[in-house]
């Protein structure tokens, strides 16, 4: 049994995940797990899309790479993919969502390729990262949190720690 809750907190990239992340981990004192880098450190790289200039993630490698320390509990799950993180791991999924233009200037801020950012805006307006939480875990737990403006950062954290205040009243031993 967890004592403390894991969380996966998704979305596509530019729509905020980091931010909350690292304000999240900051005020609760639960581990930020940035799959990106972990998956880099720990190996789990199998290439790279030239084209997007994304990673290319061994996903069975991943998950035997953090398994004993997730299934302790306390982690932020960070990555804009969500259903390869087994049901039986996860607490709550948050869907981080943006307002497409406001994303777009996001993603040219961060110099992408023309294609990655029409692949990423498509992605947002489409909700796949939505979808995919949807499809993969129970509808109880997937929560959709907008990300527009700097102050909806700490009030979505506000209400993810409130969350993980009720999480672990209601599973105390
Ligand atoms: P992600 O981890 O999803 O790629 P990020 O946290 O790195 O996103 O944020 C991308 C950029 O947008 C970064 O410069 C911080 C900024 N940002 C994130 N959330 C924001 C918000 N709610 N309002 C304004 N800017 C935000």
């Amino acid at each position: 049994m967890r004592t403390s809750p894991n969380i996966i907190i998704t979305g596509t990239p530019g729509v905020g995940k980091t931010s909350h992340c690292e304000l999240l981990a900051q005020n609760t004192g639960l581990k930020h797990m940035p799959i990106n880098q972990i998956a880099q450190d720990r190996d789990c790289v199998d290439g790279k899309d030239e084209e997007l200039g994304s990673l290319l993630v061994d996903e069975d490698k991943l998950l035997d790479a953090i398994e004993d320390e997730v299934k302790q509990g306390g982690y932020i799950i960070d990555w804009h993919a969500c259903d390869l993180f087994p049901k039986s791991w996860i607490d709550l999924v948050v869907v981080i969502r943006c307002d497409s233009t406001i994303l777009y200037d996001r993603l040219e801020a961060r110099k992408y390729s023309a294609k990655k950012l029409e692949e990423n805006m498509d992605a947002e307006i489409m909700q796949v990262l939505l979808e995919e939480a949807r499809d993969a875990y129970d509808e109880e737990i997937v929560v959709e949190l907008q990300s527009d403006k700097i102050e909806d950062v700490e009030g979505n954290v506000d209400r993810i720690e409130q969350w993980i205040e009720n999480w672990k009243e209601d599973n105390k031993e």
